[in-house]
């Protein structure tokens, strides 16, 4: 195992091992050695070799949007506590596999989220307030923007990778250059589709990088009740595609994964599959209330694993930004995200009497009753 300064591989399963001890044996089995990727370490030191060499520029812009992208869920979260929001899934701590999947893509590369991805998506050129009325179950939040090629997110665990590898499918045989990424969890593996993708994309030799945000968690199952290996990145091996685990907390290292595989793609070699080891800090969606199943002191050494941090470390070493720089992104971001909750403000109004619209070409009879009877109480209150 080439692992770096620490052993991510050991330390996510027998993190995962803190709790539901009882369940089953958890000795993983292990599938033999596999490259794991870390270019900053958790000190903020560089590991020169796989540096990818970002502009002191881009340095600071891959910062903004990791920040940028805990600010907006950080209001989201206080958002949907409020009232104003409905059910969204965190990621906080998830940042540099957020913004690392996409930094390298162009704007005629494809990207198909689950529903983890909004820092991604935020960079990706969807303006927040739209992100807002998505989440708040407006319909027009969901399309992408036009100028976007990105797939609405899936929340059917594992239903968009399939649909994913044959847009890179067609690609492939328009040979113009462009690559798909597809995102998914450590759950989403245990749904045979994510096989069947793997196995098509390698066949074929599509242009589609896989990245597998292995966090932990799926909801309120550990890894080691989701799969009984040391690692997933295995799982793509299987199928003849060229893995690796990556330091999920690393955006260098994502990067660095995420640029060669997009190569890759480019040349005509096919997929890659990206195992990026990361954590769910936070709560699996606002419906769910993690401390009944998952013990506190498991997130203790992921909350020192801070991806921001991380970086923010090296842009010290390099004289790029101090802590009252670093607090000045902060305070942007958070302006910028209250700034598209007043845009959201004023167009999401709600519209009571369409909420059975949209459903059905032909509304069914029983339906129609239950609308009837519903615009009868609008009336009756007075609501338009
Ligand atoms: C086909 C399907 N089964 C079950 C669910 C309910 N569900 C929603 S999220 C989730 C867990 C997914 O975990 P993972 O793939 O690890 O992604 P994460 O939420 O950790 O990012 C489940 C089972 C679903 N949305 N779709
Ligand atoms: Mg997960």
């Amino acid at each position: 195992m080439t692992a770096g300064p620490r052993d991510l591989a050991a330390e996510n399963q027998s993190g995962m091992k803190t709790n539901s001890q009882d369940c089953m044996d958890t000795n993983p089995i292990d599938l033999g050695s596999i490259e794991v990727l870390q270019v900053l370490d958790e000190q903020g030191t560089l590991n020169p070799s796989r540096d990818p060499g970002l502009s002191d520029e881009s340095l600071l812009a891959v910062h903004r949007a990791m920040v940028l992208s805990r600010a907006f869920d950080s209001r989201m979260l206080t958002m949907q506590r409020q009232g104003e929001m409905g059910t969204f899934a965190p990621n906080l701590g998830q940042e540099a596999c957020m913004i690392g999947q996409v930094w390298e893509l162009t704007r005629q590369d494809w990207f198909s989220p689950s529903y983890r991805s909004f820092g991604a998506q935020i960079h990706r050129g969807w303006p927040m307030e739209r992100l807002f009325l998505l989440w708040a179950g407006y319909h027009e939040g969901f399309p992408p923007p036009e100028d976007v090629n990105d797939m609405p997110f899936s929340i059917v665990i594992g239903s968009h990778v399939l649909p994913a590898v044959g847009i890179a499918m067609g690609m492939r045989r328009r040979q113009n250059r462009d690559c798909m990424v597809v995102n998914f969890g450590d759950g989403a593996m245990s749904q045979g589709a994510v096989s069947e993708a793997l196995n098509f994309a390698m066949v074929d030799k599509a242009p589609v990088v896989f990245v597998c945000e292995n966090n932990g968690w799926a909801i309120s199952t550990p890894t080691h009740l989701q799969y009984a290996t040391n690692h997933l990145a295995g799982r793509g091996i299987g199928f003849g595609v060229p893995s690796l685990r990556v330091d999920g907390n690393d955006i260098l290292a994502m990067i660095s994964a995420m640029r060669e595989a997009i190569e890759r793609a480019r040349r005509g070699d096919g997929p890659t599959f990206i195992e990026a080891v990361t954590y769910r800090l936070s709560l699996h969606t606002t419906a769910d209330d993690p401390k009944v199943y998952r013990d506190d002191a498991e997130i203790e050494p992921w909350q020192e694993r801070c991806p921001i941090v991380r970086l923010e470390r090296l842009l010290n070493t390099r004289g790029l930004l101090d802590s009252d720089g670093a607090e000045a992104v902060r305070a942007e971001c958070d302006a910028e995200v209250l700034e598209a909750r007043e845009q959201f403000r004023k167009i999401a109004k709600a519209r009571p009497r369409e909420v059975f619209d949209h459903l059905y070409k032909t509304t069914p009879p029983e339906l129609e009753d239950q609308r009837d009877e519903y615009l009868r109480r609008l009336d009756r209150k007075g609501v338009d």
